[in-house]
């Protein structure tokens, strides 16, 4: 017999006895914003769902409707949850205070509703990236920016669904890293992977490098060694341009991702909250590690909501080397 994703947010509940019930009401929001996501997903290009609106969100970037779609059905679904006291997403400026005075609500949920939307009208696998956290001591809803600006650290739980070649969910409470596997002939979730471990090493790596020639030469010595094979295996690269396929393939199989800092972005291009955050505390969970190249992921102080950061993040031998090559 199966498990579904609810009924393992369930079994969490047993296996972590005083792990909060609310947090399993909240995670269900993601099943129901993902279901309805992934549909619109698939048929992108058969319905009127593709292309831009004549929108430019808080990124400077113009918004596909799909973006839109995703970001109104996650602030929708999430809202429902009396749990939830804050909302923050990629595409809004500022963070949504919902239930201002719900004694319930204990959790700020932070998303990037589809990210790599540059992707959507060829085709190619985008995602949806969480963070939940819980309200700060003594913090009442009106300042909803401190919900938010929490260390990764304090995550209690996060993960992304990915709308590639199947839909799978990821996330982690904090008690490993389950995937689980969409199937559309029952509209259920289905657990197909349990308690993922990130390989200790890979054989591919992951940059854009169009941008060697402006990457800092920190970076671009990185990815010599490694090409040179002094990691002690032959590596291939692998670059998809969107941030959660790429993730999911290195937790997966192993090996490295990393979008440094350019002089373009002196901050990195990812966004610490809603990106690296996440994906940082599911590799750490698994086994893995992620940097900026001067502290973890989970460490940084965020200041604020769309603060951008470098990212390194990978298996532990890639990720060794790769703090080794720094300090040479
Ligand atoms: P570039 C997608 O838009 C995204 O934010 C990430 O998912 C992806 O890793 C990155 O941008 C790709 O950016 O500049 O390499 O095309």
């Amino acid at each position: 017999m199966f498990t579904t994703f609810q009924q393992h947010i369930v079994q969490e509940q047993t296996r972590r006895p005083g792990s909060p019930v609310e947090l399993q009401w909240l995670l269900s929001g993601v099943i129901l914003a993902s279901k309805l996501i992934q549909s619109q997903v698939r048929r992108a290009g058969l319905i009127d769902i593709l292309g831009a609106v004549n929108e430019i969100n808080p990124q400077g970037e113009v918004q596909q409707k799909l973006d839109v779609y995703a970001n109104e059905t996650l602030i929708k679904c999430f809202g429902l949850r009396e749990s939830v006291g804050v909302i923050a997403s990629e595409e809004n400026e500022f963070p949504i205070a919902v239930h201002p005075n719900s004694p319930e609500a204990q959790y700020a949920i932070v998303f990037d509703p589809l990210d790599g939307s540059s992707n959507i009208d060829v085709a190619v696998t985008i995602g949806t990236t969480f963070s939940i956290l819980r309200r700060p001591e003594n913090c009442d809803t009106s300042d909803t920016l401190n919900w938010v600006l929490q260390p990764g650290r304090q995550q209690v739980a996060a993960g992304y669904v990915l709308y590639g070649s199947s839909t799978v969910l990821v996330y982690s409470m904090g008690n490993g890293v389950h995937g689980f596997t969409f199937d559309p002939s029952i509209g259920s979730y289905i657990l197909s992977h349990e308690n993922i471990k990130m390989p200790e090493q890979g054989t591919y790596y992951s940059i854009n490098e169009a941008y060697n020639e402006i990457f800092p030469s920190k970076y671009v010595e990185y990815i010599k060694r490694v090409r040179k094979g002094e990691l002690g295996k032959f590596y291939s690269s692998r670059f998809i341009g969107s941030m959660v396929a790429d993730f999911h393939r290195t937790l997966l199989r192993g090996g490295i991702f990393i979008y440094p800092e350019t002089p373009n972005y002196p901050n990195g291009r990812l966004r610490l909250l809603y990106e690296a955050n996440p994906i940082a505390y599911i590799a750490e969970q698994a086994g893995g590690m992620a940097t900026n190249s001067v502290q973890p992921i989970l460490d940084i102080q965020p200041h604020e909501l769309h603060q951008r950061t470098p990212l390194v993040i990978g298996g532990k031998s890639e990720m060794e080397a790769f703090m080794n090559c720094i300090q040479d």
